[in-house]
This record gives C-alpha cells, structure tokens and sequence, in this order.
C-alpha cells in the first residue's frame, strides 16, 4: 500500500500498538502485505543430504543459457567438526572448515547435478590455504565474479570464526577462475562493529556502482548492543576498492545475507540473530530499512533465484524461489551460547515475495505462522529435553515458594 493511500491516523486517544498499525506496518493483513509469504521447502536430487559430503551456504541462483548454476561450500569427507581447540590437518574445526567451493547446475531448479570444484584452496602455507566458503556471485561488464570467505592457517578459539573476503573472476559461468588471492573487502579496526570477522560476501547491482552487502561481527566486548549485524561496501569495480559506507551497519539482526532489488529500493530477509530476526525488510534507498513484515520458518542461508539481481533498473521485481541450507545444530554441552553444526545439505525453499505473482498459497498467515502441526511442536529441537524436565520441576517449585512467601495470607 502506498504512503499516500495509507488511511488517516485515527485522533488519540490512541494506543502505541494502534498508532504502529496505521503508520508503521504497511498492511494489517498479512494477506495483503507484499513482503510477507511463507517458505515452503524441497529435498533436492545431486544436493540433498549425503554421508559423503557437507553441502552449504549456497550463492544467489544464476541462470545462463537456460540452466540454473549455484555455488556453495563442500566438505568431504563429512566426518564431524571437532571444535576449534581440537582441530587439524585432517579434523575440521567447524563444518565450513577445510572446504572448497563447488558449483551445479539444473534444469528445473529442483534437481540439480554436482559439476565440480570451482575453488580450491591454496597451497598450505599461502593466502586461503585453510578454507574458502560462502561464495555468491556477481555478473558485471561480461564477467563473472565470486566472492567468498577466505581463510587461512588453522582455526583457533583466541581467532574464532576469522576471515576476511577474497574474489575471483572468470570468463565463462563454469570458470576457470583466476584467484586475487588478497582480501578485497578487509575486516573493520579493532573497535568497529565489523571487527571480528567478515563473512557472507553478497554483491548486488545498485544505482551504477556494486554494493556488496555483507556480515559483519564484532570482537568479543568491542561493539557494544551488537551480537551480528550487517551492511554494504560500494565500488565502482569488482575488484575494488571497496568503500565501507558511513551509515554501516544498516541491519541490526540476521545471519546470512539475503538482499534483492525491490521496486526502487532493496529488500532484506533477516532470520537467526537478533531482535528483528525473522523479518522482511525494506529500503528505499537501499540503506534505511524498515520492518516490513514478520515471517516464521525462514530459509537458513538463503540463495535467491533473482534474475534482476544485477540489472540496476530501479524497478526490482523480487523474488518466488532459491537454495538453502539445512543441517544439524547442536547446542555445545556446558556452553548454550555455542552450538555445532555438521550433515549440512542444500534444499530449496519457495516464497511470493514477487510484484509479478499473487499466490494465496504462500500467503495465508494461517497455513504456517498461525498452525504448525504436531510433528513441529515435538520434533527434537522443540521438545523438553527429559533431563530439563526435572530442573524446571525444581526450579519452578523454588519459585512458587517464594511467590507463596511474598503472598498476603488471605489468598
Ligand atoms: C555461515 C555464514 C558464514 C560463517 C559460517 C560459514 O552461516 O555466516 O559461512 O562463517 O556460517
């Protein structure tokens, strides 16, 4: 709905939730609101889950020549990361370490067929030895660009999950690709919110120039208020330089990147971290994002199909489908805050999040949002672990006890 058709804010007495509804949300009716949808999701043939390999964080889909191509990270053999203290040449620290970027393509989008590596780490001992994950693409001036997460040396817990970004260039979709092998977007000063790690590269096409939006993640206690966040780094060419813009970061929440152009502006999808996870966001400038919309279940890592992505003609169409990923994350004994992740394998989600398509089916907010059914409510990560049954007991009796205590005697 546009501003200028937005009903008139009824006179006070008003409270703040109703004043949120007529001048905040774009739509009260998710129904009608073009930037809610549910995710529906596909096992994919070629990328679906296997005891070979760690497939994930898949790119943006690319089609050429009428055939999709997506990278993403790949880890064989698939054996279980070891935790950064435990790691070496041969034990992965974490389930993106000791990884390449492969590539695959499809016909129809659902089943897909692994070509091959596309890059491969270096040397040990040279720039990227370690592992180089979580590409995504950009086509610009006839050429093709990855970016992606170079590290290099073994992990550490003093390092944590550092890297900076590196990109590499072909000529064809299907490479080879010539490596920079230096970091072309480098990690923000000690002090800034980008400090402690740079990750999930993601160029778009924007008002002549390449934004590369991206995540970044404080050092431990430097940025205060800021667990993740991210924002954009604009150059006039791919290889750089790179200029960080002033007003970063421009999202508060989420994990992986997933932006795409949307009317004039850029629209965002946040899940994972945060107060604003979960949410589709909009900027007309593609720098100040609103809330849009609320959403549940989004893709973990999403790699839209947005054929636009690259097209910079102010009148983005938004998108309906792209690759994800799925895994099994378990929370570290004695350390909540941590979890593992390992058995990674992409799948592909579906959506309407389109200016071109009307599809009930994906935006009825009672189909997903408002009714998961049983196999949801008790699937392992729901369920009341049997062991933290007895500490609620406990701790749950203590609290009525107290709550008795501080009670007047009449009750
Ligand atoms: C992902 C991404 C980056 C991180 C790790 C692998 O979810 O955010 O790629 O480094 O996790």
């Amino acid at each position: 709905m546009l501003e200028q058709d937005k009903p008139q804010t009824p006179a006070p007495p008003l409270s703040a939730a109703m004043r949120r509804l007529y001048e905040y949300w774009p739509e009260p009716d998710e129904r009608n609101n073009e930037f809610f949808s549910n995710f529906k999701y596909t096992r994919l043939t070629g990328l679906g889950k296997s005891p070979d390999a760690s497939r994930r964080d898949p790119s943006k889909v690319l089609k050429v020549d009428g055939l999709y191509y997506v990278w993403y990270t790949r880890r064989a053999p698939s054996v279980a990361p070891v935790g950064m203290d435990q790691c070496s040449d041969s034990l992965p620290a974490v389930d993106w370490d000791l990884a390449d970027i492969y590539y695959a393509t499809s016909e129809d989008g659902f089943d897909w067929r692994e070509q091959g590596l596309a890059i491969g780490r270096a040397v040990a001992g040279h720039y990227g030895d370690r592992a180089v994950t979580t590409a995504d693409v950009l086509y610009f001036g006839e050429r093709y660009y990855l970016y992606y997460q170079s590290f290099s040396g073994a992990f550490s817990n003093s390092q944590g999950d550092h890297c900076d970004v590196s990109m590499a260039w072909a000529d064809s979709v299907e490479g080879p690709w010539q490596k920079m092998n230096e970091p072309v977007l480098p990690l923000g000063a000690e002090e800034h919110w980008d400090g402690g790690a740079i990750h999930d590269p993601y160029p778009l096409v924007y008002q002549g120039k390449i934004w590369l939006f991206y995540k970044g993640q404080p050092l431990p206690g430097k940025a205060d208020r800021l667990v993740r966040a991210q924002g954009v780094a604009i150059a006039d060419s791919p290889a750089g330089p790179f200029i960080k813009h002033s007003l970063n970061p421009l999202l508060n929440s989420g994990h992986e990147t997933c932006l795409f152009p949307y009317k004039q502006g850029i629209a965002a999808l946040l899940s994972v971290d945060g107060p604003e996870k979960n949410t589709v966001q909009f900027a007309a400038d593609g720098l100040n994002f609103d809330i849009m919309a609320s959403v549940s279940c989004p893709p973990i890592a999403p790699g839209p199909y947005c054929p636009d992505a690259f097209a910079d003609n102010g009148d983005g169409q938004g998108i309906t489908w792209g690759l994800c990923h799925i895994n099994t994350a378990t929370i570290v004994p004695n350390n909540p805050r941590r979890i593992v992740e390992s058995e990674s394998f992409l799948a592909r989600f579906d959506c309407d999040l389109h200016r071109q398509t009307d599809r009930p089916y994906f935006k009825n907010p009672r189909d997903q949002v408002g009714r998961f059914n049983e196999a949801t409510y008790f699937q392992g990560k729901m369920q009341l672990e049997e062991n933290a049954r007895q500490d609620i007991i406990d701790e749950n009796q203590k609290i009525e006890e107290r709550q008795t205590l501080s009670m007047p005697l009449s009750i």
